[in-house]
């Protein structure tokens, strides 16, 4: 498919390629405003964001409640260190563990250390409650998973574009098939397991929903054999799937959560890691931490984030708008999709077509018609609104699906 750049937007694609890694390979669009579902580019044109930000902007781009938070907090402090006290951690830590019911919350920033922090936790509590003996704790993880980039988030990958020519790798690190509780307990047989880390739905796999049952199967499982449950709802808390947390639609309660992406609404690099007092008052002063932690700067924007998720009943739209996103798709009946699945508003779509680059030209005809989403794993297509779409949009969106799939020959 032939498309048009126009020479401004040329001239930010070569800085990029001239100063920048080439670790991404973005569809040609410059971003440079955006607005609740919206984007606009360089050039003025308006696009949906079916991406957002991975599901960082749950809330909208630019929500004006966390934004009003951002400005406020940013004029009188913004980072002290944990060196001292800050007026609003306190306040942030009591409100995030009322949210979500529990004792204790660790705030890191990227998601990669949220999950850092969990392994570290479970490790050590392992170690103190469980009496697996130094250095021989286990972490269990499903094949497919991903949570981030570090040599530790590699270790665990079965995706060798993670991990190939990144080696050494990260002992005590093990895999079983997701969504397969046979293989888990089986694994779980190792009295030097700590925990089972998982994606409730394994988002960059390609949405990959487990049987329904899996989630409270891990859960028994877990508790059965003395191993913590650790849920990376990284991308898929936050209302994306239709409930304030994935593990809601089975009402299973991790014992260690790892939240991150949209508890800041796309502001800033915000992740939380939440547990019971057993599990994490077993670290100790100067063991684990960030220098910007805990910074009241995103103490404001996550509290913020957190409240209007809630008042502007972010996960009953999402439930809503995407159970009508997957009915009106289906309707389309293209030869070209295979499958359409998804919860709430974190979906995909898998593309079959001779072109193997059907699924990123198709991208590039959904971008010439005013919506923006990218290819993941070659065939699969997330579609992954911000969850204050609304009807009359979702069914704009599904009309230029429609015409861009008709673009593919
Ligand atoms: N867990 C899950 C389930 C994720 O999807 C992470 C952890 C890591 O979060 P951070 O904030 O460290 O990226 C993710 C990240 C990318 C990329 O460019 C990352 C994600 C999705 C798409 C692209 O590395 N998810």
């Amino acid at each position: 498919m032939s498309y048009t750049i126009s020479t401004n937007t040329a001239a930010f694609l070569a800085l990029e390629d001239q100063y920048g890694a080439h670790n991404y390979h973005p569809l040609p669009v410059v971003l440079d405003k955006g607005k609740g579902v919206f984007l606009w580019d360089v050039d003025g044109k308006k696009y949906y964001d079916f991406l957002s930000g991975y599901s960082a902007v749950n809330q909208g781009h630019c929500h004006p409640a966390i934004i009003a938070a951002l400005i406020d907090q940013s004029k009188k402090l913004t980072l002290t260190s944990r060196a001292f006290h800050n007026n609003l951690l306190g306040e942030y830590e009591k409100f995030i563990t009322t949210y979500f019911g529990y004792d204790k919350v660790l705030p890191m920033n990227t998601g990669v250390e949220g999950g850092e922090t969990a392994i570290k936790l479970a490790r050590r509590w392992a170690y103190t409650h469980k009496g697996v003996p130094e250095n021989k704790a286990k972490i269990i993880f499903a094949e497919g998973n991903f949570w981030g980039r570090t040599l530790a988030a590699i270790s665990s990958s079965t995706d060798p574009s993670s991990y190939k020519g990144f080696g050494p790798f990260m002992p005590g690190f093990e895999n079983v098939p997701y969504n397969d509780l046979v293989a888990l307990e089986k694994a779980l047989q190792d009295s030097h397991v700590a925990a089972f880390m998982v994606e409730p739905i394994q988002g960059e796999a390609g949405v990959v929903i487990p049987d329904e049952g899996y989630l409270t199967g891990v859960r028994d499982l877990c508790t059965a054999h003395n191993v913590l449950f650790i849920a990376d709802e990284i991308q898929t808390g936050l209302a994306r799937t239709g409930k304030m947390l994935a593990c809601d639609h089975e009402q299973v309660r991790p014992d260690i959560l790892i939240l991150g992406k949209a508890l800041s609404g796309g502001v800033l690099p915000v992740s939380a890691v939440l547990a019971d007092d057993v599990v994490m008052m077993n670290i100790k002063p100067g063991e684990h931490g960030s220098t910007y932690g805990g910074n009241p700067l995103a103490c404001a924007v996550a509290i913020a984030a957190l409240t209007v998720l809630k008042e502007e009943k972010m996960a009953e739209n999402a439930d809503a708008m995407g159970q009508l996103l997957r009915t009106e798709l289906a309707k389309l009946s293209s030869p070209f999709i295979t499958t359409i699945r998804g919860k709430g508003l974190l979906n995909a779509i898998v593309i079959k077509h001779q072109n193997p680059d059907a699924s990123w030209e198709l991208c590039l005809a959904l971008k010439e018609n005013g919506l923006l989403a990218k290819p993941t794993h070659g065939d699969k297509i997330r579609f992954a609104p911000p969850l204050v779409i609304n009807r009359e949009q979702v069914l704009d969106c599904v009309s230029i699906i429609d015409r861009s799939l008709q673009m593919l020959k």
